[in-house]
């Protein structure tokens, strides 16, 4: 396999960058009627419009050939057989095989995962019925109410983004509640209004050592005791998650309330596995299945389309090209749909902690960036606070916008309005407004000439700020299942072809290691081992404390 750098589209590309410097928007939109039709498609639910970007059909020849050259599709075919693609840890990759409903048989090592996968998710759909029917009770005899998941990071992300998103599919039989953050205020927020009688601790940890979900899960359990003051409460109110058996025995939880996953589930990734076992608590496994269901449908198109129809494919070829031509290092994705609320903060985790390295698969520095800084929150309270950047400041930032047809609990007169304001601002970003239009503006205002010029540069938008647009049916299982895999695969793209390992994370794992020492010098004597700055912010942190 070639070198990014020793492609012959690369280069091309770069070559097209910079011709394509001043090409504007607004100009190709109007040579080209049918550019809608021709940037847009739609799969599973979801029109993908990526139109509001600067390409022409020479860029994305040159794209399409650029992902030949670095052989994505060996390696989306490498990654769907189970081959050992994180090779840093040299782990297999098959979140695929955790929602594939077809259930052909995937090879790890010979054996066949598929059984494993469902014998989990039979086990899951068991526990889950019980709770759910009321046959699983409290210590004190009375039905569970409350489901608090405990854990961080893959641990917590994905579980509580798809509840949010989903819960107008809840019959509020259960409610969930998330417990990640160490800061004690969070687990006393969400403990203090609940009944220990009736709450299910969810531990989620694929290590079960992670520290803050360790110290959260102590408290937890002290909490219940304080309220059962008999240790074999536990086995009512506490199941685990996690592959390591020994370390969930040693909590104190019954290894016949764990549910496992494997080494080749990514902690980003894993919310296809027992992790989300929330999701299925809430909603019933019905529709965890659902969202399974939509994901493998997305898994499918991903590995059967061809390029030039294949949604994944382009969103990461639409991002390359992007930071080629704008230098772009940022992406900002705009949900306008309140369920979506914390799908930014699902994404950025998915896409930076994969794509977050400068080094290639043979560990050569690259030389060209890779993940961009992916930020963002509700693109409607966005539009009052940060979009003036967007619009107007000296960076280009793209922009993913997700929107729905349907609004999941329609309001009267509140989708259309919410909607009327997505669209609006992909055409702003795009069309900007020129000096030819604000200076007519201005002076059917009745303003004089020199008031007009001394306005003007600063209520001319350039435009030119490129978008895609990814407007769903609705947010439902099934759809939600398919968004979530197709960013899952665009990250997947985009790693293959800047050459990097996607599926490490040393730079989460060196912060969790740094904090285990410095705990034992709060907890005891400082060491002074550390650069001043650290040594004198831990002192000082230390002899402030009353
Ligand atoms: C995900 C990361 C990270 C991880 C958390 C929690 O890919 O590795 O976010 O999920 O650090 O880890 P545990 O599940 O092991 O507690």
């Amino acid at each position: 396999m070639l070198k990014l750098s020793q492609s012959s589209y690369w280069q091309e590309l770069q070559a097209l960058a910079l011709t394509h410097g001043e090409t504007h928007l607004r100009d190709l939109f109007a040579e080209d009627a049918g550019r809608f039709q021709n940037y847009s498609l739609r799969v599973q639910n979801i029109l993908f419009d990526y139109s509001k970007n600067c390409l022409t059909d020479e860029v994305m020849e040159a794209l399409f050939g650029l992902a030949g050259d670095m052989d994505l599709q060996g390696a989306i075919e490498r990654m769907y057989r189970g081959a050992k693609i994180n090779t840093t840890e040299g782990r297999a990759v098959l979140h695929t095989a955790l929602r594939n409903r077809s259930n052909a048989p995937v090879f790890v090592d010979e054996i066949n995962v598929m059984e494993q996968i469902n014998q989990e998710l039979a086990n899951m759909r068991q526990f889950v019925d019980k709770v759910r029917s009321g046959e699983w009770l409290g210590y004190s005899g009375k039905r569970i109410t409350d489901v608090v998941n405990i854990g961080i990071g893959g641990s917590n992300l994905g579980p509580k983004m798809v509840t949010q998103a989903l819960s107008a599919y809840a019959d509020n039989n259960i409610r969930v509640h998330f417990i990640s953050n160490v800061d004690g205020v969070e687990v006393a927020e969400v403990l203090r209004p609940l009944n220990p009688e009736q709450v299910l601790f969810v531990v989620a940890s694929k290590t079960f050592t992670t520290s803050e979900t360790m110290t959260n899960a102590q408290t937890a359990r002290n909490w219940l005791m304080a309220s059962a003051f008999d240790e074999r409460a536990v086995k009512n109110h506490f199941v685990a998650v996690s592959t390591n058996v020994e370390a969930v025995a040693e909590f104190g939880i019954d290894t016949e309330h764990m549910f496992t996953m494997w080494d080749w589930v990514g902690g980003r990734y894993s919310i296809w596995s027992a992790i989300g076992l929330p999701i299925a608590l809430y909603l019933g496994f019905d529709q965890f299945e659902d969202l399974l269901t939509g994901a493998h449908d997305m898994d499918r198109h991903f590995r059967d389309q061809p390029m030039a129809s294949n949604a994944p494919v382009i969103l990461a070829l639409v991002g390359i090209w992007n930071s080629l031509l704008h230098g772009a290092q940022c992406q900002v994705i705009l949900p306008y749909d309140q369920p979506l609320k914390s799908f930014t903060a699902y994404i950025q985790q998915a896409d930076m902690e994969s794509n977050g390295k400068h080094v290639d698969q043979t560990g050569n520095r690259v030389s060209y960036p890779t993940a961009p800084v992916v930020w963002g929150q509700l693109g409607i309270d966005g539009q009052h606070a940060f979009y003036q950047l967007l619009h107007q400041g000296n960076v280009i930032v793209p922009a993913d916008f997700i929107g729905s047809v349907e609004s999941s609990t329609p309001v009267r007169g509140h989708h259309e309005n919410l909607m009327a304001n997505f669209f609006a601002q992909t055409e702003a970003l795009m069309n900007g407004i020129g000096a030819g239009q604000v200076r007519e503006q201005l002076q059917a205002q009745g303003l004089d000439d020199k008031q007009i010029e001394d306005l003007l540069p600063h209520k001319v938008h350039e435009g030119n700020r490129p978008s895609n647009t990814l407007l769903l049916d609705r947010v439902d299982p099934r759809t939600l299942g398919a968004l979530i895999a197709l960013y899952e695969h665009k990250i997947f793209s985009q790693g293959v072809i800047w050459d990097i390992c996607s599926f490490d994370q040393w730079g989460v794992e060196l912060g969790k290691t740094l904090a285990q020492g410095i705990l034992a010098e709060i907890n005891g004597h400082s060491t002074n081992a550390h650069d001043s700055s650290t040594n004198g912010l831990i002192d000082y942190f230390k002899s402030q404390r009353s």
